[in-house]
């Protein structure tokens, strides 16, 4: 999608501190970290929202998670504790309508969230 932001990292015109990629999947450092691990996994295809996933993207959505786990392992945040988090819509504080996987690590995440 052109205007969108993350449509526009994963085609490079927009710079971004990109820590994994693969063919489907690319993660990048998020702009206004919540913890001091703090990093967007997004599907290069563009998809608005969790309620926009269809059957054929189960194993894109899998690539997101098997990105998450070892990016949490290269970050030195596997053992000691992760989350994983997909806002959905504004309700939930989605502001980039784009789907991304947070994972945010390196201090006591606390539960529930706000
Ligand atoms: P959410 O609120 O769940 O939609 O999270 C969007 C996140 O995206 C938010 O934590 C800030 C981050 N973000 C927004 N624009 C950019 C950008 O241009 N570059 C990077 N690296 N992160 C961005």
């Amino acid at each position: 999608m052109t205007d969108c932001i993350f449509c526009k990292i994963a085609a490079g015109t927009i710079p971004a501190n990109i820590v994994y990629q693969n063919d489907d999947v690319l993660a990048f450092r998020d702009l206004n970290p919540q913890a001091p691990t703090h990093i967007l996994v997004i599907p290069k295809k563009h998809i608005a929202t969790t309620n926009d996933i269809t059957a054929k993207d189960a194993a894109l959505i899998g690539q997101m998670y098997l990105a998450a786990k070892q990016i949490a392992k290269d970050e030195g945040i596997a053992e000691s504790g992760y989350r994983t988090v997909m806002n959905c819509n504004r309700g939930a504080g989605q502001t980039v309508f784009h789907i991304h996987l947070h994972v945010l690590g390196g201090r006591q995440m606390n539960w529930p969230p706000g």
